[in-house]
């Protein structure tokens, strides 16, 4: 192994940084290090810089264990990490020192940094919050690790054809992935299907699980690498393993060959594949599977290694959390009752009490089709254990209601956990829970009083808000380096890195002028950057002095897109009308995936395409407009994009964005938001003030109000707004060079079927809000002191803010400093 790096001077690092990635090199790949390639030098300082982190990653573990610290283990479904090495070189405190190491050998980092693949291990905001937050705990000292799954293959690569979506499998694994260490000594065994027996043995009742199939689940850790300090918590991610002896099992006829293949397909499968959407659960038996699969695999290695510490069961939670990021690892709750009970041999109260105290649940999202319900018969053949657990607790909580209620049954029913032939796995988390929070105020606000209010009339003191963060670390540090560069100029310090409340003084500078210009150069080197970037990937010409506008983020119905790309349609129509129009030259830029089955939104990708191709080549646009949109979005391309925009949209339908984190890394970087008072919007508006966001739209009060009592009317809007009119009729006519019908879906989702995200409602007051950014941009003075409170602002949403929160008000864990 590669030796330490404590102690050394920054002459003595730089000569050991050439010297260990030569010989790595060399013993990697036994070539000439004059001779590797890019990627072979990706792979070469990828090892050396992960060995660097071994003697503080075992030095974390070994403190965690002989202090008896507490500890917490987020577990998710989803971990959007992102590359990894500029990263942890910057958390190491050596990515100057081995740049110009590299540059010594004629190497640039930046050509390596380009090399890394990222693993897509995640689809949007929900996977993209959990690394945020590893990086979080691990940066400040934090006792926090992650548990998930190792996909084979992550989320998958989109290509644009002739302005379709088309996806492909993202097969990230095909060559060897240098953060992880391989640890098959700490596998465990997960069990599916088979048959419960309940006995007696000892005069109490003992289930016994028998005829079932074993699968290995094998982890792999990642160092999460802490900045500044000496902490490295571990992120673990499940791969599943046929059992090789697995003929030894009274369930299998031996040497039955077609079985036998038939077992190891089914076991690869469970973690062969995230599922690539984010918004819709369709109760595949398959994504039962991975879910129970990280699930049981995580809470067993937590208990073996609780246990080793020698200390009574009962006082789990006072060494252990486990937060559960949205419901797919709700079974933590029934998986930890059977360990206790059935492992442990302890009674169903006292497994209770351990398990609820144990145990938080954070929501995600109100949209009802993305809150998990699985069906019975699923789950009793899948996990027949799991499920006559889940039935008892079902069973005693309901009886508990019942009398509450005075035998209200219907109410009853409405909170259940078992229902209607289905399991709500939101009832389930809620109820074997200490803490539910929601992702801003105003989505805790609805789980309040709309989703879950059953609940909080019962339990007020289990729901809490945590606001989202992001970590300016990667979001600031690594993606804008000149931005992070003037703050610390300009506060002549790089505490902030450490204290991001400390960012907020950069706003005392919003007047200054040489702060103003600075910036403001540093935003146009930025977009001459990804100018570049669409010109040489599109042959796309566009003007980095125009407005850079950026909608950038996951494509769904509520975040309307729609809304944006009718806007930019109807803006072309004015300039047709008026090819003197005196309008701001703006460049639209989206990026966005669609899940593969979800065709409406398929849909709009075409549309925006169809719009672009239409406004780029019209020479009466006199490239006033551009519109472009960008394929693959991805964290790595999400660092391209977002230190570039000027303008960030953030416009779904008030009530219906649980947080965005999105709208948090623009500002950072310096934009400025259009958009509604939706999620984290609010709370970003509270941060800038009025005057430095631009807000429009219908209320989530109007909304919820709309689905109560009804009285929106797309027809009539669509009948009397002859802008409306226009553009729907563009849609469905001939206008674009398209197959005839293919916007009908469109057409229908808006006018038909009466829109429920009112793209039409708030098209009026969209537009309006454009046309004040088109004025305050010409403002020079006025558009740069408002990028400087933004960007000084943005560090109330340091995920750091929010993790402390996490750690005082759910966890009461400390932060512990690992000593050298
Ligand atoms: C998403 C919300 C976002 C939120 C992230 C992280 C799911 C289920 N929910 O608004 O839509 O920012 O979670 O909390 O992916």
């Amino acid at each position: 192994m590669i030796g330490g790096i404590k102690g050394l001077s920054k002459e003595e690092l730089k000569e050991k940084i050439k010297q260990d990635f030569q010989r790595k090199i060399i013993s990697l790949f036994a070539i000439d290090p004059k001779e590797a390639t890019t990627y072979q030098q990706y792979l070469a300082l990828g090892e050396v810089v992960k060995e660097y982190s071994f003697e503080r990653w075992l030095q974390t573990n070994k403190y965690y264990k002989q202090n008896d610290v507490k500890q917490v283990y987020y577990f998710s479904i989803e971990f959007l990490l992102g590359k990894l090495l500029v990263n942890n070189l910057i958390n190491l405190g050596i990515r100057d020192v081995c740049r110009e190491a590299l540059n010594e050998l004629g190497i640039t980092l930046e050509d390596i940094e380009e090399a890394e693949r990222e693993p897509g291990l995640g689809n949007g905001g929900l996977g993209r919050l959990a690394a945020c937050f590893l990086d979080s705990m691990a940066s400040m000292g934090l006792p926090g690790h992650g548990n998930g799954i190792r996909y084979r293959y992550g989320l998958f690569e989109q290509k644009i054809q002739n302005g379709y979506q088309v996806e492909v499998p993202d097969n990230w694994l095909a060559e060897e992935y240098v953060w992880e260490v391989k640890r098959s000594d700490r596998a465990c065994i997960v069990k599916f299907g088979g048959t419960v027996r309940f006995d007696i043995v000892d005069g109490k009742l003992k289930a016994f699980h028998e005829n079932y199939e074993p699968v290995w689940a094998i982890p792999y850790d990642i160092p999460i690498i802490g900045y500044g300090c000496n902490t490295v918590n571990t992120l673990r991610l499940w791969s599943a393993e046929p059992f090789e002896n697995v003929f030894d099992f009274a369930s299998f006829s031996r040497g039955d060959y077609i079985k036998a293949v038939e077992y190891r397909y089914m076991v690869q499968s469970i973690t062969q594949v995230l599922y690539p959407d984010d918004t819709n659960e369709q109760n595949r038996i398959l994504r039962l599977k991975q879910e129970y699969f990280f699930v049981s695999a995580g809470v067993q290695s937590i208990i073996r290694s609780f246990k080793k510490r020698g200390k009574p069961i009962y006082e789990l939670p006072n060494y252990v959390m486990i937060q559960i990021n949205d419901t797919h690892p709700a079974l933590v709750i029934p998986e930890l009752m059977r360990i206790l009970i059935d492992e442990e041999g302890l009674p169903w109260e006292d497994a209770w009490e351990i398990t609820t105290k144990t145990v938080a649940y954070t929501n995600h999202t109100i949209m009802v089709e993305a809150l998990e319900k699985w069906p019975i018969d699923m789950v009793k053949n899948l996990l027949p254990r799991i499920y006559t657990i889940i039935e008892e607790i079902n069973r005693r909580f309901c009886s508990e209601m019942l009398e509450y209620t005075n035998g209200n049954w219907q109410k009853v029913c409405n909170i259940a956990i078992i229902h209607d032939g289905q399991i709500n796995m939101a009832h389930l988390a809620v109820i074997g829970s200490s803490s539910v929070n929601g992702v801003s105020k105003l989505h805790t606000e609805i789980l309040k009083n709309e989703v879950l209010k059953c609940f909080y009339t019962l339990y007020p003191e289990k729901f809490n808000s945590k606001t989202n963060g992001i970590t300016h670390r990667r979001w600031l540090v690594e993606a804008n380096p000149d931005l992070a560069r003037l703050i610390s100029e300009t506060l002549q310090t790089d505490r902030w890195i450490k204290e991001p409340m400390l960012m907020l003084r950069f706003k005392d500078y919003a007047e200054d002028r040489l702060t103003q210009e600075l910036a403001a150069n540093i935003k146009f080197n930025n977009k001459v950057k990804l100018a570049k970037y669409i010109k040489e990937k599109y042959n796309i010409l566009v003007d980095p002095r125009s407005i850079f506008d950026v909608q950038a983020k996951r494509l769904h119905a509520y975040k309307r897109q729609l809304l944006n790309a009718l806007h930019i349609l109807y803006l072309y129509n004015m300039l047709k009308e008026n090819p003197g129009l005196d309008i701001y030259p703006r460049t639209f830029i989206f990026a966005a995936k669609a899940a593969p089955g979800y065709i409406l939104a398929k849909k709009i990708i075409k549309l925006i395409n169809s719009i672009a191709d239409k406004v780029n080549k019209d020479p009466d646009v006199k490239d006033k407009l551009k519109v472009v949109f960008l394929e693959n979005y991805c964290v790595s391309l999400a660092e391209k994009i977002i230190p570039a925009a000027d303008v960030s949209e953030q416009i779904s339908t008030a009530s219906k964005e649980a947080s965005g984190t999105g709208n948090m890394k623009f500002m950072m970087n310096g934009a400025i938001t259009i958009g509604t008072l939706d999620g984290a919007n609010v709370e970003i508006k509270e941060a800038v003030g009025d005057e430095n966001i631009i807000i429009f739209g219908l209320r989530a009060e109007e909304v919820l109000d709309y689905y109560k009592n009804g009285g929106y009317s797309a027809v009539q809007l669509y009948q009397k707004d002859l802008r409306i009119r226009k553009i729907i009729d563009q849609l469905i006519g001939n206008f674009f060079d398209v197959p005839a019908g293919e916007f009908m879906d469109i057409y229908n989702h808006l006018i038909t079927y009466n829109d429920e995200y009112f793209v039409l409602k708030d098209f009026d007051s969209y537009h309006e809000a454009q046309m004040k950014i088109d004025k305050i941009y010409r403002d020079t003075k006025r558009w740069r002191k408002m990028m400087i409170i933004n960007i000084g602002a943005s560090g109330i949403f340091s995920s750091d803010n929010t993790i402390q929160k996490y750690a005082d008000e759910i966890w009461h864990i400390k932060r512990v400093e690992i000593p050298d």
